[in-house]
C-alpha cells in the first residue's frame, strides 16, 4: 500500500481491559440503539428497525441467521443488526466534492475504518488512467465505459465477475447469466475464503453442499457441537437458539482455541431474566483445542465412538441407516481402528480424559445437531475436518431426522441465496444447461477463477477488468500487497458499492465507483416498489423490501445497474430482455423459477410469503451423490507443525465490525477498546519467547516462497490462549496471509493459520 495509515495514533488510544465472561444483554441494546440514534436519527432509527427481520420488511443484511417461523418478538434482531442497519442508513456523504478533496494517495493513508466512516456513495465517479481524484462521470458514459472495455478483451475469460454475499437472488442471478452470456465463468465470489470447504466436503460426502437442519431441530437437539465458531460476536441470535435448545435439556459442546464470552455465558435481551437476572450459562464443556486440532479430534472421537459401539452393539451407531443409506462404512471403521494417541494429543493439546469426555457426550446423544463457520474451513485440512465430522454423523444417523443434523452457519446474510442463483466459478452441468434451455445460448462450460485464481490472473497480466458486485475485495483477500498489486494492474475494476474502501483505492487503470442502494432503502426501479428475495443460513428463502429514503437522488438499484451493463456489454446479441427485468424484477424470479434447481414457482412462492429450498438428506435421508448414499470418507491425520520460536496466528472478528467494515474500535467482550492492532498471546509464550504483556511487536509472516512479509506494530496482550497459538482481527492481519497458502481442494485462504514470528520494534 503506497502509504501506512495512522499508526501511531491508534496505538496511542488503545485500551486494554477484563475479558467478559458473557454475550449481549442489555447493555448491547442499549449500546446499538444509541448508535443507531446517532447515525440515523431518532425517525429512521424507529422506522428501519421496526421492520427488521418482521414479516414482510428488511431482511437483516448482516448475518446469514435465520428468522423464526412463526411468531416474532417486537425487536427480532441483535446488537449487530442494528449496526448494520445504521451503518448503512447514515446521513453522511461522499460526493464530488469529498472526491475533489481527496486525492486517492491521500486516502490511501488512511484507515478502513476511517473510509467507510465518511459516508455513503452518492454519484457514479471515475479515476481516468494517471489520474490522481475520481470525478464525477453521468450513468450514461459509465455504462458505455465498461462496454467498451468488455468489447475490447481478447477473451471473455478476461474478465472477472466477483460477488460479496450481500447481493440479492436477483441481483446475483442476472449477474450469473451477464458473466455467462459474456462467455465466462470467472464468477469468484466470498464464499471461497469463507464457507467453500464445506461446500466441498459436503458435496462429497451428502450430496448437497448446504446444512441439513432447520431452526426448529437446533430447538430440540438434545447435543448442539459448536466448533471453530463465536456465535456471541458474530451470529449473536443463534445464542436466543442455544438458549431454547438450553431449557430443554440440551448440552452444549464448543470447541474452540479461545474461551469467547458468547460461549460461555448469555443474557438474552429479548426476555425479562435475561436482562435481569444472570442470563443462561452455555457451554457444558469448552474444550481449549490447539489451532488446527480439529482433525485428530474428531478421529480420536470416531474411534472412541466405534470402541464404545463394539462393546455394546446398537447402543452408539445406527445400524439400519448405515446399512441402507451409505456407503464406505468399513473402510472408515477400519482406518479408526487404531491411532496414535501421542499424535492426537499433540495436535489438539487437549488431554486424554477431556477428549473421552467429549465422546461420552456424543455417545449418550441422541439429536446432534453440528454448528461450524470459519475456526474450521479456513486452513489447510478444513475439507478433511468437516468430511470427518459428517462421518460420524452418519456413524450415529444424526441426518434427517428432527433435532439433528449438520450446521455450518454462514456468514453473509445472501451469500447461501448467491451461490443457488448460480454465483460459482464452477457451475454444476445441471444449472448450465437449464439456463441454455431458458435463455437460448451455450453458457461457458470450462470453470472460472476463484478468488485467490483470479488475483494471480491479474497477477500475471491474464485477466483485465474485475467487476465487483459489492464487497472490499482487496482488504478481504489474503496477501493484501499481491491482491493491491494485482488489481492495480487492472485496465478497468467497477467497484457497484455502497461505502468507501481500500477497493477503491487499490484499483485498475481505469477505476469506476457506482453507487447502489442498500437494503434498507426503497427500491422503485422502472417506477415500481420492487422487492427482492434471500436465502438465509437455513435455506429459508423470502422477501424483503427497503423502506428508506435513497440517501441520493442518482443511486441506482444493483439489478438496474447489472441489466445496464449487460445492455451496454452485450447489446441485442442475445435474446435476454435485460430491460423488462430491470423494470420489474418478478420478471427475474420468473426465470429462477425456471433455471434454478428447487426453485420451482419460485415467483408464486415468495408472493405467498416464501420457502425453504429442498434438501435431499433432510427431507427424506436421500443422497444425491455419485454413489446415491451417504459416502463415509477416509483422511490421513496431518499433524502441522511450526519451526521454533513461531508461533500460528488465526485472524479472526470482533463484534464491533462486519468483515472489513469497521463500525468501531471496540471488542468489550474480549477487553478492548479504541484500538484493534492487537495481538492475543498466552503467558507462557510470552514467557518463552522473551516478551512482556503490553509490548509493541510487529508480525511477519514466513512462507514457502521465502518472501517476507510483514504487519507492523501491535500490542502483546496476554490471554487465555493455547501456548504456540495467537490470535488477531482481519483484515489487519491480511498482508500476513500468502496468497498461495490455501485450503487443500477447497481452495480457501488458511486465514486461521499462519506461521508468524514476533519482531520488537
Ligand atoms: N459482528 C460480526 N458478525 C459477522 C461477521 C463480522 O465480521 N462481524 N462476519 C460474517 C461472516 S462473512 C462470517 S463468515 C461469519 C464468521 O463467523 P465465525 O466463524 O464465528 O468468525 P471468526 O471471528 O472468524 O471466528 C472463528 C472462531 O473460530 C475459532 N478458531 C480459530 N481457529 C480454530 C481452530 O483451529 N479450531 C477451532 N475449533 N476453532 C478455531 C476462533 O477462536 C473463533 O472463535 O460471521 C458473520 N457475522
Ligand atoms: N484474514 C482473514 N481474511 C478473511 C476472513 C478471515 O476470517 N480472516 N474472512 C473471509 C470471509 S469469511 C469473507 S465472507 C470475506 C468478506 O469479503 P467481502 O464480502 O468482499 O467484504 P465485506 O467487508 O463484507 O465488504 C464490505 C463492502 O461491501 C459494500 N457493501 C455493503 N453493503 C452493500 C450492498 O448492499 N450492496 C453493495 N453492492 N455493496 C455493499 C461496501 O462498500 C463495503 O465497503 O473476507 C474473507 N477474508
Ligand atoms: S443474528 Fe445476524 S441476521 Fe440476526 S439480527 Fe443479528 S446480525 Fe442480523
Ligand atoms: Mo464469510
Amino acid at each position: 500500500m503506497s502509504s501506512s495509515p495512522p499508526l501511531d495514533e491508534e496505538e496511542a488510544n488503545l485500551r486494554v481491559g477484563q475479558p467478559a465472561d458473557h454475550a449481549a444483554g442489555v447493555k448491547a441494546v442499549r449500546l446499538s440503539l444509541t448508535n443507531a440514534v446517532q447515525k440515523m436519527g431518532v425517525r429512521k432509527t424507529v422506522r428501519n428497525l421496526r421492520t427488521l427481520n418482521q414479516h414482510n420488511g428488511v431482511d437483516c443484511m448482516s448475518c446469514a441467521w435465520p428468522d423464526p417461523a412463526g411468531h416474532r418478538h417486537a425487536a427480532e434482531f441483535c446488537e449487530n443488526g442494528a449496526k448494520a442497519v445504521s451503518w448503512e442508513g447514515t446521513r453522511d456523504t461522499v460526493g464530488p466534492v469529498f472526491f475533489a478533496e481527496n486525492s486517492i494517495e491521500s486516502l490511501a493513508g488512511q484507515t478502513d475504518y476511517w473510509l467507510e466512516k465518511q459516508g455513503r456513495l452518492t454519484h457514479p465517479m471515475v479515476r481516468r488512467p494517471g489520474g490522481t481524484h475520481y470525478e464525477p462521470i453521468s450513468w450514461a458514459e459509465s455504462f458505455a465505459l465498461i462496454g467498451e472495455h468488455l468489447s475490447g478483451l481478447a477473451s471473455p475469460h478476461e474478465a472477472v465477475f466477483y460477488t460479496s454475499g450481500r447481493a440479492s437472488n436477483e441481483a446475483a442471478f442476472v449477474y450469473q447469466l451477464l458473466a455467462r452470456a459474456y462467455g465466462t465463468n470467472n464468477l469468484p465470489d466470498c464464499s471461497n475464503m469463507c464457507h467453500e470447504s464445506t461446500g466441498v466436503a459436503l458435496i462429497r460426502t451428502i450430496g448437497v453442499g448446504k446444512g441439513s437442519v432447520t431452526l426448529e431441530d437446533l430447538h430440540k437437539a438434545d447435543l448442539i457441537v459448536v466448533s471453530g465458531q463465536n456465535p456471541g460476536t458474530n451470529h449473536p441470535r443463534m445464542l436466543t437458539a442455544l438458549e431454547v435448545a438450553k431449557r430443554d435439556g440440551a448440552k452444549i459442546l464448543a470447541i474452540n482455541p479461545l474461551p469467547e464470552a458468547g460461549l460461555l455465558r448469555f443474557q438474552n435481551p429479548q426476555n425479562a431474566r435475561g436482562v435481569v437476572g444472570k442470563g443462561t450459562g452455555l457451554a457444558d464443556k469448552l474444550l481449549q483445542i490447539r489451532s488446527n486440532g480439529d482433525l485428530a479430534l474428531w478421529q480420536a472421537i470416531g474411534h472412541l465412538l466405534l470402541k464404545k459401539e463394539e462393546a455394546d452393539p446398537g447402543s452408539v451407531a445406527d445400524r439400519e441407516f448405515i446399512e441402507a443409506q451409505t456407503v464406505g462404512f468399513e473402510d472408515w471403521a477400519e482406518s479408526l481402528a487404531e491411532i496414535d494417541r501421542d499424535a492426537i494429543l499433540a495436535a489438539t493439546g487437549l488431554a486424554w480424559e477431556q477428549i473421552e469426555e467429549a465422546a461420552d457426550m456424543m455417545a449418550t446423544s441422541k439429536r446432534i445437531v453440528h454448528c461450524w463457520a470459519m475456526g474450521i474451513t479456513q486452513h489447510r485440512n478444513s475439507v478433511a475436518t468437516i468430511k470427518e465430522f459428517v462421518n460420524i454423523a452418519l456413524f450415529q444417523g444424526m441426518i434427517g431426522k428432527p433435532g439433528a443434523g449438520l450446521c455450518p452457519v454462514r456468514g453473509h446474510s445472501n451469500v447461501q441465496g448467491d451461490r443457488s442463483m448460480g454465483i460459482w466459478e464452477k457451475p454444476p452441468a445441471l444449472f448450465l444447461d437449464r439456463l441454455r434451455d431458458e435463455f437460448g445460448f451455450e453458457p461457458p462450460r470450462e470453470h472460472g477463477h476463484d478468488a485467490a485464481d483470479a488475483v494471480r490472473a491479474f497477477r500475471d497480466g491474464k485477466a483485465k477488468v474485475f467487476i465487483a458486485l459489492g464487497g472490499n475485495f482487496v482488504a478481504a483477500m489474503s496477501d493484501t500487497e499481491v491482491t493491491a498489486k494485482a488489481m492495480r494492474g487492472a485496465e478497468l475494476t467497477v467497484q457497484i458499492s455502497t461505502k468507501l474502501n481500500r477497493s477503491h483505492i487499490e484499483a485498475g487503470r481505469t477505476a469506476l465507483i457506482l453507487p447502489t442502494l442498500g437494503r434498507t432503502e426503497k427500491d422503485e426501479t422502472g417506477g415500481r416498489t420492487q422487492r427482492i428475495t434471500v436465502e438465509d443460513s437455513m435455506s429459508a428463502v423470502h422477501a424483503s423490501r427497503g423502506r428508506s429514503e435513497p440517501i441520493g437522488t442518482l443511486l441506482r438499484s444493483e439489478v438496474d445497474i447489472l441489466c445496464n451493463i449487460a445492455d451496454a456489454a452485450l447489446g441485442e446479441e442475445l435474446d435476454i430482455p435485460w430491460g423488462e427485468f430491470a423494470e420489474d424484477y418478478e420478471r427475474i424470479r420468473e426465470r429462477i423459477g425456471r433455471v434454478v434447481p428447487g426453485c420451482d414457482d419460485y415467483a408464486n412462492k415468495i408472493n405467498n410469503g416464501g420457502f425453504t429450498m429442498p434438501h435431499p438428506p433432510r427431507d427424506s435421508r436421500t443422497f444425491p451423490t455419485q454413489e446415491g448414499k451417504g459416502v463415509f470418507t477416509v483422511s490421513p491425520l496431518e499433524v502441522m507443525t511450526v519451526p521454533e520460536g513461531r508461533l500460528v496466528l488465526q485472524s479472526l472478528r470482533s463484534h464491533d465490525q462486519f468483515n472489513t467494515t469497521i463500525y468501531g474500535l471496540d471488542d468489550r467482550y474480549r477487553g478492548v477498546y479504541s484500538g484493534r492492532r492487537v495481538v492475543f498471546i498466552s503467558k507462557a509464550d510470552l514467557d518463552e519467547l522473551g516478551f512482556d504483556n503490553g509490548e509493541i511487536v510487529d508480525l511477519v509472516s514466513e512462507w514457502e516462497d521465502g518472501l517476507t512479509r510483514r504487519a507492523d506494530q501491535f500490542r502483546l496482550v496476554e490471554y487465555d490462549t493455547p501456548k504456540g497459538c495467537v490470535a488477531a482481527y482481519y483484515p489487519e492481519t491480511n498482508p500476513l496471509v500468502p496468497l498461495d497458502s490455501q485450503a487443500e481442494e477447497s481452495g480457501t485462504p488458511t486465514s486461521k493459520w499462519v506461521v508468524v514470528r514476533l519482531e520488537r520494534r
